[in-house]
């Protein structure tokens, strides 16, 4: 039999460095990744679809996001099984109870909210581990495996829980991490065949039997394997073999890091080759983080560059600071703006200060440079990138 795992949908989650027209298209990708998972899950021949929870970033979220999202999950012929996690937790104000929640919630989408098995059909039960608080003070999944029974003779039991485990993250909040031991020992015992886990957003395997499946959609720039859901075979006739786990590629956004030393010329132009190959820019979002020294004329041509990639890609953050790309006036820099008189001492003032040992004069000095090459408008050559 097959089932298909995913997690982390957060829908509703903003990106504050995308404008609005940007973040739409980031909400809509999200919902729309919930209809390929479910084309994924008909077409593998899933019998139900097990979300590690997550699936609201918050308990506030919109009627609007709460319905565009069961409407999708209306439209598939499978149940769906959402658990609460840290981000929408069970609790006294819980999404799950509210009034927008309970009207547009369809027939096939179940909410584990307790620690009972659930029946997907004679032979295969999913039973979960609800947050009901962000801040537990247990191992819930922990808690939940304990006290469960072995699952019947013949039974497939997959448990869904949510959070940190010891084994892949052990510096996390230590009361409520899950310890793979005690996961370790309810599976032995038959209490579950598969551990469905959410939270971490890359795809990460624990062991044979417990999967992170990672976010449908990237959500930020340091996952390192996300936009994948999973489909996992277990096989009925002998529960001792290891399921069979396929992870597939769902997601269509993109969050690329740029973490780049720029000394010249030519290493801005690698940059803007670069980002000029980088595919499907109105789905990718940027995190510049630039370091090294450019002279000023080498800085006007890196700002051509990020003005361009600020009006091709879906965001743009940059997260260089002012100390790690530091502006070296060259020589060249001024030799064709041709200034005479007044002009010409304010530059050589100028020039003097970006050399001189205080460090906050010299950038003033540098930023002041700077916008006077800007300003004059000469066609300065030197490191112009195109
Ligand atoms: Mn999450």
């Amino acid at each position: 039999m097959r089932f298909l795992h995913t997690a982390d949908w957060q829908l509703g989650m903003g990106r504050r460095y995308l404008d609005p027209e940007r973040q739409g298209q980031f909400d809509a990708a999200r919902r729309d990744v919930l209809g390929t998972l479910g084309r994924l899950a008909v077409s593998e021949g899933c019998e139900a679809i097990v979300v590690g929870g997550d699936v609201f970033e918050t308990n506030t979220e919109s009627a609007r996001t709460v319905r565009q999202a069961m409407e999708k999950l209306k439209a598939l012929p499978l149940k769906v099984f959402l658990l609460p996690g840290n981000h929408d937790p069970l609790n006294a104000a819980s999404i799950w109870d509210s009034e927008r929640f309970l009207q547009a919630c369809p027939p096939n989408v179940v909410v584990l909210r307790d620690g009972h098995p659930v029946q997907v059909r004679p032979g295969f039960e999913v039973v979960g581990a609800p947050w009901r608080s962000k801040r537990p003070t247990s191992d819930l999944l922990g808690d939940l495996l304990e006290a469960l029974e072995p699952a019947p003779p013949g039974v497939v039991r997959v448990a869904v829980g949510h959070g940190a485990v010891d084994a892949v993250a052990p510096q996390a909040e230590p009361v409520s991490l899950i310890r793979i031991a005690g996961v370790r020992a309810a599976l032995e015992a038959g209490k579950a065949h598969y551990v469905a886990l959410g939270d971490r957003h890359s795809t990460t395997e624990v062991t044979p039997r417990v999967w992170y499946s990672g976010a449908p959609e990237p959500t930020d720039f340091d996952e390192v394997d996300a936009g994948n859901v999973l489909v996992v075979e277990i096989d009925e006739a002998d529960l001792t073999l290891a399921p069979k786990v396929a992870r597939h590629r769902v997601g269509t956004w993109r969050f690329e890091p740029v973490t780049v030393e720029l000394s010249g010329a030519a290493d801005v132009e690698a940059l803007r080759a670069r980002l000029a190959d980088l595919p499907d820019k109105d789905r990718t979002i940027l995190n510049f983080a630039l370091r090294g020294t450019l002279s000023v004329a080498e800085k006007d041509a890196l700002d051509a560059v990020r003005d361009e990639a600020a009006d091709l890609f879906a965001g743009f953050r940059d997260s260089s600071s002012r100390t790690d790309l530091a502006i070296r006036p060259a020589d060249d820099d001024f030799d064709a703006l041709g200034l005479t008189g007044f002009a010409a001492r304010a530059l050589d003032d100028l020039r003097e200060l970006a050399g001189g040992a205080d460090e906050a004069a010299a950038r003033q000095a540098s930023d002041a440079l700077g916008l006077l090459v800007r300003l004059s408008g000469t066609g300065i050559g030197a490191g112009r990138a195109s």
